[in-house]
């Protein structure tokens, strides 16, 4: 199989990372989340003391999905929680990967989600611009700092080089990295050739040993000293700049991130061995590295990683579903991070208000039951609090039912002439709990706009029974004093009246419910009688 140059310098696959240091990160992330070892316990999941200055820096080339949204969320809850800022930066350095809509698409998603970004594109900040494709001169002139210091150096090898040292190296089984053969060119030289237009790149000159850090999630790392091959040497020196002047990821990452006075990076746990690199870089500058913290990838059941097809899909597929954006912010926190609070459901300010850097090793395995929960949960809030949140639901419903090809053509016969918005409203008053999106609540409730006059031709199989003569008693309330207390003295004094007395309430309340709804159970019965008021309800009755 042969490695191209492409894969080679990809910037967003995270390079060969010296084997210990991954052995070390899998068994970190392999130990049971329960697990109380003395090592666990000294990781700190305090906050800062002082606001942290977080960042979401997405690339432009793919719109934003769960698992993006989930760390855009992290980084949002910290700055907030203590009271700091979240910046939007766009790391557009890879152009031709670029698509046209996706940074668009970006600020309406996260704005959706309720994500507003204190510093960043559109919104401006001291420390910009902050895109990256605008910063190119800023790229350089640290890239030039780093020759200078002799952190760095130019190599001029050629694509078809460094192609054939991977195969060969790929085939001996070893790390794909370079073999520092443009390290010893002397400075002049180099400069020479670079002065001439000889293309280059520049790559970071790695340290033996990579310096130690500590993760928030995963403690203390010690990366090990690297040992050489026996007969070949590797190192992974990064490309820092591209043949054609425009950063790698490294070098972008990490220069903005110090510019930009980021103070935390939350970030997937696919970037952990990237990480000795980013911090050998800020020894490099003679700069502090942020925190750092590694939150596990999102996967399926079966331990896959997220994608298209197990949906990780881009949030238009969950504003699709109709989902709020407090379900999905919800959702997208509990995925990897914990909490001490009694329930789970939680608005994007009461997150802010509880949290904390207690997020789980490992990977996170993504079950998508516990969204339609909290999607209910978050309904029943917006019926009580009202206001427009509860009016969009209103409206969604509205719309459907009264739209040309509404299934429910003889809505206005029962709605008479009240305002439909108002009928609905009633409904999801009672309702909300049940509530997943406008076609599915239309759907469960469907005997609301839709006649039933099941019983009044053919009575009931309960023929014998009394219940449905006794039932007419409902018709000596009158108009105005059709509601619920009334309908409940009424509803007793049927069932008292009768032979079986109590025993025998039971019996009347299916009836009352078959009749009038069609359905086995549901809601509270007298809910619905008041909804559907006295004339639709005494017809369904039989009493027209
Ligand atoms: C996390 O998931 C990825 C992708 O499926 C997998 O390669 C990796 O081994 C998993 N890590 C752990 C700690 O299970
Ligand atoms: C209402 O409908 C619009 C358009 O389909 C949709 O974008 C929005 O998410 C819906 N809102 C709610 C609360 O269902
Ligand atoms: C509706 O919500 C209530 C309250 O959560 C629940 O008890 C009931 O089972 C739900 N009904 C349906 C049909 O899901
Ligand atoms: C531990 C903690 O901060 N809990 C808070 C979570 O959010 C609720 C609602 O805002 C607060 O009342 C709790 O104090």
């Amino acid at each position: 199989m042969a490695i191209s140059l492409s894969l080679l310098l990809r910037p967003q696959l995270p390079a060969y990372t010296c084997r210990s240091c991954l052995i070390r990160i899998s068994r970190a992330s392999r130990r049971p989340i329960s697990s109380k070892s003395a090592k666990d316990q000294k990781i700190n999941t305090a906050l800062p003391t002082s606001p942290a200055r977080t960042r979401f820096a997405p690339s432009p080339t793919g719109y934003l999905h769960l698992g993006s949204l989930r760390t855009a969320l992290f980084n949002y809850l910290l700055a907030k929680r203590t009271g700091g800022q979240f910046l939007l930066r766009i790391e557009d350095t890879d152009q031709k990967r670029t698509v046209p809509d996706a940074e668009q698409r970006l600020f309406d998603d996260l704005r959706w989600a309720g994500l507003q970004w204190d510093e960043g594109p559109e919104v401006g900040g001291p420390y910009g611009p902050y895109k990256q494709s605008q910063r190119s001169a800023i790229y350089k002139e640290h890239a030039q700092s780093l020759l200078a210091s002799g952190n760095a150096y130019r190599c001029f090898c050629s694509a078809e080089r460094l192609n054939h040292l991977a195969e060969h190296r790929h085939k001996l089984g070893i790390a794909t990295d370079y073999d520092r053969t443009c390290a010893s060119i002397a400075k002049e030289e180099s400069d020479d050739r670079a002065h001439n237009g000889e293309s280059h790149t520049v790559r970071l000159k790695v340290p033996d040993q990579y310096p130690t850090y500590k993760d928030l999630i995963y403690g203390t790392f010690r990366p090990l000293k690297k040992r050489g091959h026996v007969t070949e040497t590797s190192y992974e020196d990064p490309i820092l700049l591209k043949s054609d002047g425009l950063p790698t990821y490294h070098l972008a990452n990490v220069v903005d991130d110090h510019l930009m006075k980021i103070t935390h990076v939350i970030r997937g746990s696919e970037w952990m061995p990237s990480t000795p690199k980013h911090i050998a870089m800020y020894e490099a500058f003679g700069w502090t590295p942020p925190e750092f913290a590694h939150v596990g990838l999102l996967v399926d059941e079966n331990g896959n990683k997220l994608s298209k097809r197990n949906f990780d899909t881009d949030i238009t597929a969950f504003k699709e579903m109709e989902i709020f954006p407090e379900t999905l912010t919800n959702f997208a926190a509990l995925l990897g991070w914990s909490h001490r609070e009694k329930s789970d459901v939680m608005d994007l300010q009461t997150l802010i208000q509880n949290f904390s850097l207690k997020f789980t090793k490992g990977n996170t395995t993504v079950t998508f039951g516990k969204m339609q929960f909290l999607q209910r949960k978050h309904a029943l809030t917006r019926a009580e609090k009202g206001g427009p949140q509860l009016q969009e639901m209103v409206a969604n419903v509205t719309g459907l039912l009264t739209s040309p090809d509404s299934p429910y053509q003889d809505w206005k016969s029962i709605v008479g002439s009240a305002l439909p918005e108002d009928y609905i409203t009633s409904i999801v008053a009672v309702d909300a709990e049940n509530y997943t999106n406008a076609n599915e609540f239309l759907y469960r409730n469907a005997f609301f706009f839709t006649p039933l006059r099941p019983f009044h031709k053919a009575p009931p199989v309960t023929t014998s029974s009394d219940i449905p003569m006794r039932a007419q008693m409902l018709s000596e309330i009158i108009e105005e004093d059709w509601n619920k207390e009334n309908l409940m003295q009424k509803v007793r004094e049927i069932v008292d009246g009768r032979a079986e007395g109590k025993a025998g309430s039971k019996d009347v309340y299916h009836y009352l419910r078959k009749t009038i709804t069609g359905q086995e159970q549901g809601m509270r019965i007298f809910d619905v009688m008041v909804i559907l008021g006295r004339g639709e309800t005494l017809a369904r009755l039989g009493m027209e």
